[in-house]
């Protein structure tokens, strides 16, 4: 008998998914010329019961398939922008079908895009720590650049939590275009963030040290360690962060956690929480009590509201002083100038998130089970009124019920808020491995008028979730559709890997509002570990196909001067420095011979001149820790020392050709003093 009704609600969903199927348009025809018509409904398998059946497939599992379920061709709807976590790059992800569709080089060498094999050697030395190659990052949150406060496409951000570095991305061609280093601070953690138009990127510190970690003793804490928060100007032309009109904010030695920009009301203005407001120094193997608990003694900390607009002018008027060359405003001159003010936000608080309208301020205390709602209106009229008391240092500290618009009671753990379009925030839940529905007050009071802000539902996670993301849930205009579940634990969802286990990534609908939300899909991120991600509607993404013209430099995003054009191929020698002018083009490299004495330093050009999509060449010479790809109409340049002599076979890495293992060359490096050389001379 149950088994009748699960046969029958597997056909009418069948049935259901078929109309789905049937009113989706038709596909454009892929560039191979494979493209199919969408199928009919009458071209459904009759073995989906049976497979359905076999595999043990519920009704949930089968909507759940068909939800994510892309037929070859078919694009997704959205790109998820994640941050690879402590493998330094950026992953793309599509939604709904969540398969992984690039990871884009950035902190660390990355051999298929050549990165820091040949080309972004200098973008990756940019982010060198006073002379130290650092070539790892523990990326944490990405930031999409925005107009208005909604994401623009354009470009995208990302903080470096362990150096304090900051990565431009060009999302013309998803690749890493410039790193910056803090030099007020060695690590960050509140950025990266974008303010509404992309004027700034924040990015906020978080472990309290001497500004330009400088060596002072742990017991001069409270007098010597600082907090504090950089806001980089973005030159949206250059696509470039402008260090020259940059500037940071000194702050107490709190530790600064996560930043958020106004928008809309309270656009100007930066929120960023922070915990350790005990100024705990640690020391358990001096009988102190560890971070853990010095850290989190007190009922409350301290969330940061800072007046950028204030500050960007007392920037501009030269009132700041020097660290390491980088402009700073000192915590007297923010307190004086009114750009700084606390107020206190319980308990062991993480995130801070701004409401779309940008009248909210939502913070949740890990060891709390409420979120903390604050309101703007409230901040602002307590700061007209003058009410406050101040800190140890004399920072204004605004009471709690003067600016506290609601507290929820979500559940254990909360970290992390997204919002929906109709109106709902979604809190991850840490300690109940759990998302937390709950409806806004303000413009959408009306949604349930005797208690506009509470908890409405939840969905179970699996595990211990982390940040989670909505469509564009940080934006002025969420989508709602879908959020993603950043779990920190796996457990049990995989197939055992060993003692590291995978990130997890799950899709969940949130889609039918007001309903249950289902939980769609598990992704497994096998490199990480991963912390925010952004979801951009993949329509707002341009990226080109082929670079504009042949010859193009991607980091000047314009025609190289070294461009090679066919029939310019040539080597040119001058001393002991060589330059090769090369052509890549299916299938060989013109030249194919290339002789050089040991000890030559070599400049290598190479151009693509391929118009086509998707007709990428490599170019790797053994032994030389040499490999780039190039993308058609890319030119690039390696550079290396000739100190090997003997015979290398450079060839090309992409398999690019039905010859495409012919595409190669032999690069010969003459020994000094060998026979040959001196029979030339
Ligand atoms: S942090 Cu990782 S779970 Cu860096 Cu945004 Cu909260
Ligand atoms: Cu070019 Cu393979």
């Amino acid at each position: 008998m149950k088994r009748n009704v699960l046969v029958l609600a597997v056909v009418a969903l069948i049935v259901l998914a078929g109309c789905t199927l049937a009113r989706r348009p038709a596909q454009e025809p892929t560039p191979s010329g494979e493209g199919e018509a969408a199928p009919a409904v009458s071209g459904l398998s009759p073995d989906a019961i049976a497979i359905a059946q076999e595999r043990g497939l519920g009704p949930d599992d089968i909507t759940a398939a068909l939800k994510t379920y892309l037929p070859t061709g078919v694009h997704d709807d959205y790109a998820i922008f994640s941050s690879g976590g402590h493998s330094g790059q950026v992953l793309v992800i599509g939604v709904p079908s969540m398969r992984l569709l690039k990871v884009i080089g950035v902190f660390t060498p990355e051999p298929w895009q050549g990165w820091g094999y040949g080309v972004g050697n200098d973008v990756l030395d940019e982010g060198n720590v006073d002379g130290n190659e650092v070539r790892w990052a523990d990326t944490h949150h990405p930031a999409l650049s925005e107009t208005e406060g909604d994401y623009d496409g354009q470009f995208l951000f990302i903080n470096d939590k362990a150096n304090a570095r900051v990565a431009v991305i060009d999302l013309r061609d998803f690749e890493n275009k410039q790193i910056v280093k803090n030099q007020v601070a060695v690590n960050d953690h509140g950025g990266t963030f974008a303010t509404p138009n992309t004027e700034y990127v924040i990015e906020g510190g978080q472990y309290a040290a001497p500004l330009g970690w400088e060596y002072a003793a742990l017991d001069d804490y409270n007098d010597t360690y600082r907090g504090m928060v950089t806001f980089w100007k973005f030159d949206r032309d250059a696509g470039r962060l402008d260090e020259a009109e940059s500037f940071a904010i000194e702050l107490p030695p709190y530790w600064q956690d996560l930043c958020d920009a106004g928008k809309l009301a309270s656009d100007g203005w930066v929120f960023c929480n922070s915990f350790n407001a005990e100024r705990a120094t640690g020391g358990v193997e001096e009988g102190n009590p560890p971070f853990e608990a010095g850290a989190s003694q007190g009922d409350t900390d301290y969330m940061h509201i800072i007046n950028l607009q204030k500050a960007e002018e007392v920037f501009n008027a030269g009132k700041t002083f020097d660290v390491r060359g980088f402009p700073v405003i000192s915590l007297d001159t923010a307190v004086e100038e009114g750009i700084l003010y606390l107020t206190p936000e319980p308990k062991s608080p993480h995130g801070v998130a701004v409401t779309p309208d940008g009248q909210f301020l939502v913070v949740s205390g890990k060891l709390d089970p409420h979120v903390t709602v604050y309101s703007f209106d409230k901040i602002m009229s307590t700061i007209e009124a003058e009410k406050w008391d101040t800190d140890d240092y004399g920072v204004p500290v605004l009471g709690l019920d003067d600016v506290k618009e609601a507290q929820v009671e979500v559940g254990l753990g909360p970290l992390h808020t997204q919002f929906d379009d109709q109106g709902y925030a979604y809190t991850s839940l840490f300690l109940d491995s759990a998302v937390a529905r709950w409806s806004l007050g303000g413009d959408f009071a009306d949604l349930h008028p005797e208690d506009p802000w509470q908890l409405v539902s939840k969905i179970n996670v699996h595990y211990n979730i982390g940040h989670l993301l909505a469509a564009e849930g940080d934006t002025v205009s969420p989508d709602g559709k879908y959020l993603v579940a950043m779990n920190k634990w796996a457990l049990d969802r995989f197939a055992n890997v060993g003692p590291l286990l995978p990130q997890n990534f799950q899709l969940i609908d949130i889609d039918n509002t007001g309903d249950a939300m289902q939980l769609l899909y598990d992704m497994p991120i096998g490199l990480g570990e991963p912390h925010y991600a952004q979801m951009i509607e993949y329509a707002k993404l341009s990226p080109w196909e082929v670079y504009p013209e042949v010859g193009w430099d991607p980091q000047t995003q314009a025609v190289s001067e070294n461009a090679v054009l066919p029939g310019e191929e040539k080597v040119v020698r001058n001393g002991n420095e060589v330059e090769v002018f090369m052509t890549a083009v299916r299938s060989h490299f013109t030249p194919e011979h290339v002789e050089i004495q040991e000890g030559d330093h070599v400049t290598w050009h190479i151009t693509n001149i391929e118009r086509s999509y998707d007709a990428t060449h490599g170019f790797a010479i053994p032994a030389y820790n040499i490999n780039v790809s190039i993308e058609p109409g890319e030119a690039a340049t390696v550079e290396f020392d000739a100190n090997q002599p003997g015979v290398f076979s450079y060839y090309c890495t992409e398999f690019c050709s039905a010859l495409h293992l012919e595409m190669a060359g032999y690069l010969l490096v003459e020994p000094n003093g060998s026979s040959a050389m001196l029979d030339q001379e």
